[in-house]
């Protein structure tokens, strides 16, 4: 698909009668399609009168305190351009007003793609940051994103990815998990249960056929008691029981520190102390902290990730032909960062 290159190019598109989703694919990001119209008309009208080949210098910073994720996709973009990038290295911290990537070249060649970047770069920010403040209530507890049910499919690995990259040990979303080299984690949801009608008889059938590296983590809320479940799945499982799964829904008071510390007490009693406790569904930094406290071993977290509010990333050319300025309102020539790294 070609670049757009004029307002024109921007009229004479149109969109397929039969696409089947509304995000866009990766040609059609490449070609500009996604970008506010106008930078095209920039673009346009510099090439139009002879600025075509203006060098710049355009920076990107965030407008709050988080954690980088997003770089190595906002650099594709760039791929092949003549273009020098300087940037923070995937998951490391940044401050509010900090500069996160600078971008040497003619504008022209990449000014279509600031829509792009700073949208890839502000999402999947935030996601990283929101996992990595989960990461600090659970500390050594591993915890696992969960949230790709919550966002449109075309980005849930995005976000899944950048989760694992402020600190989730791993991610549901098989693509999310692969696109960072992990397998994904996962065992079944109460669907499985709801449908075999009890929760012995699909834990039996999990650990018959599952192979050995998927973890014996038995859900146990579906239909009784969640110490009741998880004594008959002990019994049932023995020492091939890793771990029960409670997600207690919000409707019969959620997960609650309480009902951990009985099931831990009441499986210690029953010689599970070797089965760990996993917890998922509505979890917040608060009620993390509170059931890591009261025993619980391992986490789901999928809507404190999944909405986390964008973290707005501004771009700003400061030096044009190698002449510094900037806008009213912000300082001329390149802002100092020394953690930026050449990565292009
Ligand atoms: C868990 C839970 C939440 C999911 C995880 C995301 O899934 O019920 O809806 O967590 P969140 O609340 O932090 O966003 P399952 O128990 O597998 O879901 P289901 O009820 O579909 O079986």
């Amino acid at each position: 698909m070609k670049r757009l290159q004029s307002i024109q190019d921007v009229s004479s598109y149109r969109v397929d009668d039969g696409r089947l989703l509304y995000s866009a694919n990766h040609d059609e990001i490449l070609a500009g399609l996604t970008t506010d119209v106008y930078f095209v008309k920039t673009k346009q009208i510099l090439e139009t009168y002879g600025y075509g080949d203006a060098q710049v210098t355009a920076e990107i910073f965030a407008r709050r305190d988080g954690i980088i994720a997003g770089v190595q996709e906002a650099l594709n973009l760039l791929k092949g351009l003549d273009v020098q990038v300087e940037a923070l290295p995937e998951g490391s911290p940044f401050r509010a007003k900090d500069v996160v990537m600078r971008i040497r070249g003619r504008y022209t060649d990449f000014g279509i793609y600031e829509t792009a970047m700073l949208g890839i770069l502000a999402h999947s920010s935030a996601w990283a940051t929101a996992a990595h403040e989960v990461k600090q209530v659970t500390g050594d507890k591993p915890f696992f994103c969960f949230g790709a049910r919550h966002v449109h499919p075309a980005v849930a690995p995005v976000m899944e990815r950048a989760a694992i990259i402020g600190g989730a040990s791993g991610a549901s979303c098989i693509l999310g998990a692969k696109l960072v080299g992990l397998e994904p984690s996962g065992t079944v949801p109460h669907a499985l249960f709801l449908v075999v009608g009890d929760t012995v008889k699909a834990a039996v059938m999990y650990d018959e056929i599952m192979p050995p590296d998927s973890p014996r983590t038995i859900l146990v809320d579906t239909f009784k008691d969640e110490v009741e479940e998880s004594l008959r799945v002990g019994e049932a499982l023995g020492t091939r029981l890793e771990a029960i799964r409670i997600d207690t829904p919000g409707e019969r008071g959620g997960v609650t520190a309480a009902l951990v510390r009985e099931l831990r007490a009441k499986l210690d009693l029953a010689g599970y102390q070797h089965v760990k406790i996993f917890a998922s569904g509505g979890l917040d930094l608060e009620k993390i902290k509170l059931l890591s406290q009261a025993g619980v071993d391992a986490f789901g977290v999928g809507s404190y990730i999944s909405s986390a509010v964008p973290i707005d990333m501004t771009m700003d050319i400061k030096e044009v032909n190698g002449k510094p300025l900037a806008k009213r309102g912000r300082l001329p020539g390149v802002t100092p960062n020394e953690a930026l790294k050449r990565v292009m």
